[in-house]
């Protein structure tokens, strides 16, 4: 499907960006628009792939582009006071192509996190297609000020959006490795999972074609409804034969008359079914108990049975006690078959329920907080003073 993109603050700048570079690498075909909000402007600066037009720095009269320091607050407020300025851009790009928004945000920062659920509102009032958010939520070791914003932020975010689509930092840090080295792989991995999903519903023309290949409307159904949603990966390697075929290197087939053996193919997409839902999840949580669910199995076609994919999508429907489980197939020349999993209005997830705790409890200490956040904003515009290239 085709998605306009706004990366909120400096991580969704950042994700937005890459998913850009992904479209481009994959010609998914899902980045119709992407367009980067920001406070500081520094970040705005630092992209490479979004067009210099399409970076919109707000807040300049009260921050002077020096960004907002983690207050979530001022985040917000600054979004409200320029949110005509996102607009002008938002009326850049040709919505009436677009399936979707998709709001990327880091939840612990203060501009995306503020500003994120603001643009939600507002997009909503005005346009009828669906508004989705991708958040991400900070790692738990990087303090309470970030907690507590993620906190605050994800019960605003997943009320004003269609459906909240959630990468938890946490579960994905590395060990041994710093946290912004560790982004890279992060947010490769953010792309690649979102991307095959939302890609699915966008086989071109010329392409193989099938009776069970995903449209966009069954990401859309399987998003409506609202709440939180989560997304499972697993992918085997294949290997292209000389002859143009493709032959499975577990099967050691040797590519006889239809090339792969039918019952092994379905035994392959079932276990890689599995791995998916069983494996990391984008948002660690129980999968039983989820409303809706979509699989897309995507990779060359001679790889993709219909029996394979009824079978995982019947296994999935046992597994999260789902009545609304869909399935289907995005064929792509790829050496590898790979299955996603869209779990939406996902139920047990103990990090949300950490999360708001923390909101409750925050309640007591919010003076300290406040304080700290001052502080941060405070030492941010000091030690700014050299003057960076004017962007606009
Ligand atoms: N996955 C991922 N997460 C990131 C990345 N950069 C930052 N984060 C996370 O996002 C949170 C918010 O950080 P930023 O996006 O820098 O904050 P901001 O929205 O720019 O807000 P301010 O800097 O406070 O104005 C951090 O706490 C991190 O958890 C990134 O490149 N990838
Ligand atoms: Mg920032």
């Amino acid at each position: 499907m085709k998605l306009a993109m706004i990366g909120f603050g400096q991580a969704g700048g950042k994700i937005v960006d890459r998913f850009l570079e992904y479209d481009d690498r994959t010609n998914s075909g899902i980045v119709r628009a992407a367009i980067a909000v920001n406070s500081a402007k520094a970040d705005l600066i630092g992209l490479d792939n979004i067009p210099q037009e399409n970076r919109v720095l707000i807040g300049q009269a009260r921050v002077k582009g020096h960004g907002v320091g983690a207050d979530n607050e001022l985040g917000a407020e600054v979004a409200e006071e320029d949110i005509d300025e996102v607009q002008n851009a938002i009326d850049q790009i040709p919505t009436h192509e677009v399936d979707a928004f998709l709001i990327v945000a880091g939840m612990g920062g203060g501009t995306g996190s503020g500003g994120a659920p603001v643009l939600a509102k507002h997009l909503k009032r005005i346009y009828t297609i669906p508004v989705y958010g991708l958040g991400v939520l900070p790692g738990t070791d990087e303090g309470g000020i970030y907690t507590l914003n993620a906190a605050r932020s994800f019960q605003t975010f997943v009320r004003e959006v269609d459906n909240l689509l959630v990468f938890d930092n946490d579960s994905w840090r590395q060990t041994g490795e710093s946290m912004e080295g560790g982004y890279d792989q992060i947010n490769e991995e953010i792309v690649r999972r979102f991307g095959i999903l939302f890609g699915a519903g966008e086989v071109g023309d010329g392409e193989d074609v099938a009776e069970s290949v995903v449209d966009s409307s069954e990401i859309i159904n399987t998003l409506s409804g609202g709440g939180v949603s989560t997304v499972g990966y697993a992918s085997e390697e294949v290997e292209l034969n000389t002859s143009g075929g493709l032959l499975s290197r577990f099967t050691g087939d040797d590519g006889g008359d239809d090339g792969l053996d039918a019952a092994n193919t379905t035994n392959r997409i079932t276990s890689l079914v599995r791995k998916a839902a069983l494996g990391r999840l984008t948002l660690p949580c129980e999968i039983e108990g989820t409303e809706r669910a979509l699989l897309v199995l995507s990779g060359p076609s001679e790889y993709l049975n219909r029996k394979g994919i009824e079978r995982g999508r019947k296994w999935l429907e046992e597994e999260t006690g789902s009545m609304e489980v869909r399935g289907g197939d995005f064929p792509r020349e790829e050496p590898e078959v790979s299955a996603a999993i869209l779990l939406s209005g996902v139920t047990n997830v103990p990090r949300i329920k950490r999360l708001q705790q923390v909101a409750i409890e925050a309640q007591d200490n919010i003076e300290d907080i406040q304080q700290e956040s001052e502080e941060n904003l405070e030492e941010l515009v000091e030690d700014d003073e050299d003057e960076l290239e004017p962007l606009f």
